[in-house]
């Protein structure tokens, strides 16, 4: 997300009758209450319209209106924000409006504040019930870091999973069945076709550029950290955040760490993009008004960098790291899952620190091999970018941390050398 200041001197340079925020990442949630504060700070009374995958009402209500008096509200559907601007402005309704959006919100923040949390678990507890595995670890063909270069995006376009298209269009439903839903298929039926010839273009025109790098590294696990290693020399500690939600009976209280072998292990990193070269092209469609074209160019860079992501995680897999050289998945198989090992992201909830993406960038050199960058507020550019690591342990499952207690907080920001209020910045949706 575009700082707050740079968003509210735009607002007022163009007399903005109304505020529209998106936010992709949690981080940008933080963002979004400070720009409440700033436009109550600044004196703004126009409305600011809150969208974007990780927000909610809830969230609305209970961590963004509260800093503003005028009208917060939350928007699910970009395409209804136009009715919904005209509400909040309209010289007869608006008034009704905006104090029926204030209602809602105060019911809201009232329920979560009755709300009775599960309790958690005091970090030596959770700890004290982690995962116990052993397997003996496979020492990578590759050690290091490798750049790929450019990919072919002929072969990249192979591995695309095409469901998560159609929620780009809010078109629910799994591909190739889609097209046979009696309301949406004949659309999806069009937009696919769309994106196919658009694709084609993209490929032979080479309009997208994608680059990945990837680095295997010897691996110690500290307590719920993970260490590192290239030639001996530390290069990197990823620190590791524990469920503390009390499990049920025989389930372990995870950390990513848990599947790390003690007595010395292999973890992969990697960062991948396919959005280099898309600001030409969006910029031609923009001076075309060419809209249609414009998202669809995204969405298809969108499922290249996954699709590019899996390759790279099949290639390492099979050859890199050469675990599972003799795997061979279908697409549906590689889709489902079906190999060894996972890949988590910062972000998802199996690591939902998006900070340690600097070290990370740092390690893999990213920003010279692939021209990545990380926005102050974590977020990579080019946009359709994707990053992670590899565990390689068999039982190896993504899970979600959930909420965390006060003393992992202080654990966290010790070992990472950061002051708890930062920490609580960073980690504040599991608190
Ligand atoms: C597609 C996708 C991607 C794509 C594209 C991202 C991009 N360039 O936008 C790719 C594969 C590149 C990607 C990468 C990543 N992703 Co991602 N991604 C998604 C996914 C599956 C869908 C998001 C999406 O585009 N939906 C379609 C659009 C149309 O919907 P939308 O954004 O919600 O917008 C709609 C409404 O919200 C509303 N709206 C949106 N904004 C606004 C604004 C206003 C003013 C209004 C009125 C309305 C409005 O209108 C839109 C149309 O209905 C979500 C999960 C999900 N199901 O939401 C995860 C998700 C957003 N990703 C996530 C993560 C973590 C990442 C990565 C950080 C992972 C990583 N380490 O690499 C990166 C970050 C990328 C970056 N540039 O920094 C997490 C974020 C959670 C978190 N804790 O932060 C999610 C929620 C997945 C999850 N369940 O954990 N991702």
């Amino acid at each position: 997300m575009v700082p707050a200041e740079k968003i509210l001197h735009a607002a007022k340079e163009h007399g903005a009758q109304a505020i529209g925020l998106s936010g992709l990442i949690t981080p940008s949630l933080e963002e979004m209450s400070h720009i409440a504060a700033e436009m109550q700070r600044q004196g703004f009374s126009e409305p600011l319209l809150i969208g974007g995958a990780t927000t909610s009402r809830a969230h609305t209500a209970i961590k963004i209106a509260p800093h503003y008096q005028g009208t917060v509200v939350h928007v699910v559907d970009a395409s209804r924000a136009v009715g919904v601007v005209a509400k909040l402005l309209s010289a007869g309704a608006a008034a009704d409006y905006r104090s029926t959006i204030a209602a809602d919100q105060q019911a809201l923040r009232e329920e979560h504040a009755a709300k009775t949390r599960a309790p958690l678990l005091p970090l030596a507890a959770a700890r004290a019930n982690a995962v116990k595995v052993s397997y003996a670890p496979v020492k990578p063909n590759k050690l290091g870091v490798t750049a790929l270069g450019d990919l072919d995006l002929a072969v990249i376009a192979k591995y695309i999973d095409w469901s998560p298209f159609f929620q780009t269009w809010d078109l629910a439903g799994k591909y190739p069945r889609i097209f046979d839903d009696a309301r949406i298929g004949e659309q999806a039926r069009q937009v696919f076709a769309d994106a196919q010839a658009m694709l084609a273009s993209v490929v032979t025109e080479k309009w997208l550029t994608a680059r990945a790098v990837c680095g295997l590294f010897a691996a110690e696990r500290h307590g719920d950290d993970i260490e590192l290693r290239d030639g001996g020399q530390l290069v990197m500690t990823w620190r590791g955040l524990r469920q503390q939600v009390t499990r049920a009976e025989g389930k372990a209280n995870q950390c990513l760490a848990d599947f790390v072998a003690p007595e010395g292990d292999f973890v992969g990193a990697f960062a991948v993009t396919a959005g280099l070269g898309i600001e030409e092209k969006l910029a031609e469609f923009e001076l075309a008004h060419d809209d249609y074209s414009a998202i669809m160019l995204k969405a298809l860079a969108d499922r290249l960098a996954e699709a590019a992501t899996e390759w790279l995680h099949e290639r390492v897999r099979k050859e890199y790291w050469g675990y599972a050289a003799s795997e061979a998945l279908s697409r549906d198989e590689l889709i489902a899952e079906a190999y060894q090992g996972i890949r988590p992201a910062p972000g998802y909830p199996a690591c939902p620190d998006h900070t340690v993406k600097r070290d990370l960038f740092r390690l893999l050199d990213a920003t010279n091999h692939c021209a990545m960058a990380l926005t102050e507020s974590y977020a990579m550019t080019p946009a359709a970018s994707v990053s992670g690591f590899y565990l390689a342990h068999p039982e190896a499952r993504y899970f979600a941390v959930g909420k965390i207690a006060a003393d992992q907080l202080e654990d966290w920001a010790i070992r990472n050398n950061m002051s708890v209020d930062e920490a609580q910045r960073w980690l504040a949706p599991q608190l």
